[in-house]
């Protein structure tokens, strides 16, 4: 691993730091059997942000402030994504089109999507949720309107005049648009498409973006898409993010790779994550028939891949569903497959692209109101496609949370197109991209018991049952079933169903109890990396009972030798959750009896 200073922005660091504090923590706890909550000295910063290993991102493509908060509470937070990424929030020329977005005319947080109000309600709620925000950022130019005009939010400008903000002098020389990408100076001096392109070489300019940046930030917001970043050379990109207030922000950089061009992804990889293109034009290839789905098996860096942590992926984004250049929703089966294989594989940090019906036409912007109002977000109406909210999408966000760090394991293809492969003893995908029926006993890492088939059906950790079928995993970790033609099957240990679940010997248990003074109507819960404890989803969590306030306390009984990670979290009155501060908590199962834990609350 490297220095941790190096990289600032990526999300290996994060989780890097989680990894090693749980990892001392694990062998505190193996030495003692017995817990308190002062082990903790060195944890990461208090934020609201839920514990370390999610890195699942939707992208809610032109939806409104209103209806991504209103997503990111109902389904969201409860699938487990890590991250919303929403379009950019500046104020923009006006128009129709989607793309009136990604030309700015000032950083005032007004645009069709919303006002500066509703964009901070939305941010407090999805981080409430357990979601964090990552704001699309447009920082390489300003509008390609030639004749200037009027924002969304009324400000007047001209073509490289954006009075209060940039004059002339803050653009580039160039002045012509881009025509040989196999030009370095020109590709990021010259305009992209008649964008007036911002001299980010200049002092001035960097400071004005910085703190455009910065406001955000204040918003509540923790992650930035860079748009065009391939534009800007990457001294550029990496003095404007040394100047964020938040040195732990998730950075995602746009710097499409392609065969011929000098400017390359990786020079870009030491400031923070980069999209990898190729990795979607690869799925495309293989999910389409121009390779087989066994060759997957080694996917990822020897593929001439970026380093997994420093990736960020997608099936699909905005521009690639309007170019073909990757699959796209009309795609079906291979598409949802695609999707469905991305979650599973411990490669990048997924984002799993969420768009509307264009109907053939590019420029189509969202569904909006005669007047021109971009309409709130309503799933499967109006066009709105909610790839988000796909059974097999959202519920493999839980597969790979609940998949962790764990590699890949018990990899199996019938050298073809049907594969199937484990994630340590937490989890294992069956995925059939043939015509025919998959019958056959797959052979796992997980522990016996009865697993919810989440392709099939949702599992529901309230009441521990599963509407689609369930898999019978043997002692020797052994399942038979029937995967139907291009389909999958997809199990994991936050989706076990109870009762059927082979009863842990000896009545072992874990009783949490936690100090916590609290205003009247708050209440605490335990949420953490099993099934018993909601994988990560507060709603799921266990209630802790208030009867020897302040120290709150449940019992949770749980298959012996179990490792939780588990944090506490605190409800208000109309269902904000805050987490408690710091790394997970750990703690293992004993083989029988209880263990009674004594810890208190990190605010
Ligand atoms: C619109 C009109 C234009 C008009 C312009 C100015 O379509 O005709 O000239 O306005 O008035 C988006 C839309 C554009 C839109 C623009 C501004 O896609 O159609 O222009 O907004 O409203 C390159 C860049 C890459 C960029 C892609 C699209 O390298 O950064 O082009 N992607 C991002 C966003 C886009 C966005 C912008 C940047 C601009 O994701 O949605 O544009 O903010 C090879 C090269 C790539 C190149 C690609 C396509 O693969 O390797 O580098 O990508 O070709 O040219
Ligand atoms: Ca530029």
């Amino acid at each position: 691993m490297e220095p941790s200073t190096r990289r600032p922005h990526t999300r290996s660091r994060h989780r890097s730091i989680l990894r090693s504090l749980a990892g001392t923590l694990a062998g505190v706890l193996a030495a003692t059997a017995l817990v308190t909550g002062a082990a903790v000295g060195a944890a990461p910063p208090a934020s609201a942000a839920p514990p370390g290993e999610r890195d699942v991102t939707a992208v809610l493509f032109q939806w409104t402030w209103t209806s991504v908060a209103r997503e990111c509470t109902s389904t969201l937070g409860p699938a487990g994504y890590a991250y919303v990424q929403v379009s950019p929030p500046q104020e923009h020329v006006r128009g129709s089109q989607w793309w009136t977005s990604y030309q700015p005319v000032s950083y005032r947080i007004e645009s069709k999507l919303g006002n500066r109000a509703q964009f901070a309600a939305m941010v407090s709620t999805c981080r409430s949720a357990g979601v964090e925000v990552i704001a699309d950022t447009v920082i390489n130019h300003m509008s390609g309107a030639p004749g200037g005009g009027t924002g969304y939010a009324g400000s007047p400008f001209q073509y490289y005049s954006y009075p209060g903000i940039y004059s002339d002098a803050d653009f580039n020389g160039c002045r012509r648009d881009i025509a040989d990408y196999r030009n370095r100076w020109e590709v990021q001096n010259c305009n992209l498409v008649g964008l007036a392109d911002l001299a980010t070489g200049s002092q001035y300019v960097r400071g004005r973006i910085a703190t455009y940046m910065n406001d955000l930030i204040a918003l509540g917001v923790r992650g930035f898409r860079i748009d065009a970043a391939k534009h800007m050379p990457a001294a550029d990109v990496a003095d404007i993010v040394s100047r964020l207030s938040d040195p732990s922000v998730y950075i995602v950089q746009e710097v499409i790779g392609a065969a011929g061009e000098p400017i390359t992804p990786a020079e870009y990889t030491g400031i923070g994550d980069v999209h990898e293109f190729n990795y979607g034009r690869q799925l495309k290839r293989v999910f389409t028939g121009g390779d087989r789905l066994a060759n997957l098996r080694t996917f990822g860096a020897t593929w001439g891949l970026l380093p997994s942590d420093r990736a960020g992926v997608f099936v699909d984004n905005h521009d690639t569903e309007r170019n073909f250049e990757t699959l796209t929703e009309a795609d079906g089966a291979a598409y949802t497959l695609a999707n469905v294989f991305m979650l599973a594989w411990p490669y990048g940090a997924p984002a799993v692209h969420s768009g509307y019906a264009t109907n053939g036409d590019y420029n189509k912007g969202a569904p909006q109101s005669s007047s021109g109002a971009v309409l709130d977000a309503t799933c499967y109406t109006n066009g709105w496609r909610c790839q988000h909210d796909w059974r097999e999408i959202r519920n493999m966000v839980g597969f790979r949370n609940a998949a962790g760090t764990a590699a890949t394991s018990q990899w199996w293809d019938n050298g073809s197109n049907q594969i199937a492969f484990g994630r340590g003893d937490q989890a294992y995908l069956a995925l059939n991209g043939e015509g025919t029926a998959l019958s056959r006993t797959f052979t796992t890492s997980l522990p016996a018991g009865v697993y919810c088939d989440v392709m099939s059906g949702d599992y529901d950790p309230t009441a521990r049952s599963c509407s689609g079928s369930t898999v019978t995993v043997a002692a020797n970790g052994t399942f038979s079933a029937n995967v139907a033609a291009r389909s999958a099957l997809a199990i994991h240990a936050g989706a076990m169903l109870d009762g059927t679940t082979p009863p842990p010997p000896g009545d072992a248990r874990i009783s949490f109890g936690v100090e916590a003074t609290t205003q009247w109507g708050r209440s605490i819960r335990v949420v953490g990396s099993t099934a018993a404890l909601g994988t990560w989803s507060p709603a799921a969590g266990v209630a802790l009972s208030s009867a020897t306030y302040p120290v709150w306390r449940a019992e949770v009984a749980m298959p012996p030798g179990t490792r939780v990670e588990y944090k506490y979290v605190r409800v208000d009155g109309n269902g904000g959750v805050t987490w408690e501060s710091g790394a997970n908590r750990v703690a293992t199962v004993p083989a029988s009896g209880v263990l009674t834990l004594s810890d208190t609350w990190r605010s």
